[in-house]
């Protein structure tokens, strides 16, 4: 019963972006193609830290126009908006002075979208919230994950949070103004009480906003469901679903399988009666665009909500 969730009670409907340096691979490794969650790439093909860390340089979303993004959250009946400011690849996507691992030191892009989009969101009446990949970091030797580089027994978990998760996660409070959410993911290397000093810190630096249930050791302000799940029966208290728009939360050039409106406002409808929130991903590609059909049926969408008095 946090006073705090209520505005997140009332969304219904949210915005979830995978972004990174995987959306520029698109699912592609060497001529190869690989399906489902494009965001694991590294992994799935067991890219050597050093060599994926080149992608870098390559990575120059020009497109990228953080007010298209708040308008078309907007136009589609959405609420909220949660990007991932660092995904298990390891690579911020905002300006860091923690790491140089980041989109304005190691990319030609050299500029901080989470600013504009922070600024955009904002404008637009929008919640806005980043995802933060808390453990997993598959570009960092103690960071959890990549075994395929670093060996797991010389793994010093702690030292991870200490110097790179903590800090990074103070950035993210601390710049952007005030976050509806911090959506942190795949918890783990921390036991109950070393998470809730984690939690403790972090809300003192954000005292409103809401973490996902993903920090933990059962901790968190509201309850994620699990990837692609709805509850059977009706849930009390503040939840959410998750889906994404086609099979990957990444981008994945060969991934068509995009959910039509009709199907996006059947699951609206399927989580809302269950009294939760259905926050639906998109993969905006290398360049910064939002799919076509993501777009399309987005905007449809909020035509329908629109036309039927929910938005
Ligand atoms: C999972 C992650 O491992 C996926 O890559 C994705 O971010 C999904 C929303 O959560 O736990």
């Amino acid at each position: 019963n946090n006073p705090n969730t209520l505005w997140f009670k009332n969304a219904k409907f949210g915005m979830f972006i995978h972004w990174g340096l995987y959306s520029k691979l698109a699912g592609v490794w060497k001529d190869k193609d690989y399906y489902g969650s494009g965001e694991w790439l590294m992994n799935q093909a067991k890219i050597p830290a050093a060599e994926y860390a080149k992608v870098a340089s390559t990575f120059n979303p020009v497109q990228f126009n953080a007010q298209e993004w708040a308008d078309l959250a907007k136009d589609a009946g959405i609420r909220y908006m949660v990007i991932t400011a660092k995904h298990h690849e390891g690579f911020a996507m905002y300006d860091s002075k923690v790491s140089d691992f980041n989109i304005v030191k190691a990319s030609p892009y050299g500029k901080d979208p989470m600013k504009a989009l922070a600024n955009a969101t904002r404008k637009n009446g929008i919640q806005f919230g980043f995802y933060y990949s808390q453990f997993l970091d598959w570009h960092e030797p103690n960071g959890g994950g990549n075994k395929w580089d670093f060996k797991e027994a010389d793994k010093d978990y702690l030292k991870y949070y200490k110097e790179k998760s903590i800090p990074q996660l103070k950035e993210l409070l601390t710049n952007y103004g005030n976050l509806g959410i911090v959506w942190f993911d795949m918890p783990g290397g921390l036991n109950k009480q070393q998470t809730q000093e984690l939690v403790d810190e972090m809300h003192a630096l954000q005292p409103k906003s809401l973490f996902s249930s993903r920090v933990g050791q059962g901790l968190g302000d509201y309850r994620t469901f699990g990837d692609s799940e709805v509850p059977a029966t009706p849930i009390k208290g503040a939840w959410e679903s998750i889906y994404t728009h086609n099979d990957s939360w990444g981008y994945i050039s060969h991934d068509m399988n995009f959910k039509s409106p009709r199907e996006i406002i059947h699951l609206l409808a399927n989580v809302a009666s269950k009294g939760g929130n259905l926050m639906l991903n998109v993969g905006p590609d290398g360049e910064g665009k939002i799919p076509y059909y993501s777009e399309k049926f987005l905007r449809e969408t909020g035509v329908w909500l629109k036309a039927n008095g929910e938005s």
